[in-house]
């Protein structure tokens, strides 16, 4: 494989240079990392199965005019993305009390809300992410009001949306983060986008069954299974349904070219 330049280097992802300019590689990682990365793992096959997801979700969020960074989907663990100028925050819907909402009210668990909430949480590792409100994004120059109301509404869409999708496959959108960034799109106007990747990495998604966490949380609180249930995710959505749970393990960069993908 040719040299390529790396942009940067996340927890779960790798930001290589594109191939045309205005354009970023976007590899996933079968690292998952939680609480501000004290706990660390690799899951093979994870990166794989969030790369599919997250190419089926943005897919569809494109198709019903959520504008997004997806371009197209280059092999089993990249995708082509739109170069945005990420915004330091991290957008938090909520249906269901769930993780930090019921640890900071002291709810229980699994009620669900009246109508769902979004919160802001400052992207900072050292920090630990804060939570925070429009008024800290406003006055610390993080995003204008008029980006802050573009979020709003572009995250009640993607969770009306998402919701519905994940009903139809017998799964609860509990909960789920979001990043946007800025878009210089090609009629030199700066858009907010969605960014990043929308994966079980970074939903909570309960079976609407039997309420078994099939997400992060499996990660988290040391579950089990956390392959297995990325992959039932994957098979609900009818995603990666050529690969089993073998191949997973030794795919790369595999390209679509190849056949593989
Ligand atoms: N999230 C927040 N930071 C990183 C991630 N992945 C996601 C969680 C959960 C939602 O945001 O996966 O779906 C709310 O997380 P929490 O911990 O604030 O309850
Ligand atoms: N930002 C945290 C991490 O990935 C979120 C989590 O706990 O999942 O380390």
């Amino acid at each position: 494989m040719s040299k390529r330049y790396k942009l940067y280097e996340g927890k779960a992802k790798i930001m290589y240079e594109g191939p045309e300019p205005g354009t970023i590689i976007q590899y996933f990682k079968d690292d998952a990392t939680a609480f501000n990365n004290q706990k660390h793992d690799l899951i093979a096959g994870k990166g794989v199965i969030n790369n599919r997801i997250s190419e089926y979700l943005m897919t569809k969020l494109t198709e019903i005019g959520v504008p997004n960074h997806f371009i197209r989907r280059l092999n089993m663990r990249e995708q082509l993305i739109h170069e945005v100028e990420m915004l330091p925050l991290e957008v938090a819907v909520r249906n269901v009390v769930a993780g930090s909402l019921a640890k900071r009210f002291g709810l229980e668990e699994s009620t669900q809300l009246q109508r769902s909430i979004i919160e802001y949480y400052y992207k900072s590792d050292e920090l630990g992410d804060p939570l925070i409100s429009e008024g800290h994004i406003n006055c610390f120059g993080w995003a204008t009001n008029q980006e802050i109301d573009d979020m709003i509404i572009l995250s009640l869409r993607v969770n009306d949306f998402l919701v519905g999708l994940f009903l139809g496959v017998g799964i609860r959108l509990v909960d789920f983060k979001l990043e946007f960034g800025r878009w210089h799109n090609s009629n030199e106007e700066v858009q907010i986008v969605l960014a990043d990747e929308i994966s079980p990495d970074n939903c909570r998604l309960w079976d609407i069954k039997t309420n078994e966490k099939m997400d992060k949380d499996r990660f988290r609180r040391d579950l089990g299974g956390v392959k297995e249930a990325y992959q039932e995710v994957a098979r609900r959505l009818g995603v990666l349904t050529e690969i089993n749970n073998i191949d997973l393990n030794n795919h790369n960069s595999l390209s679509v070219q190849d056949g593989l993908a």
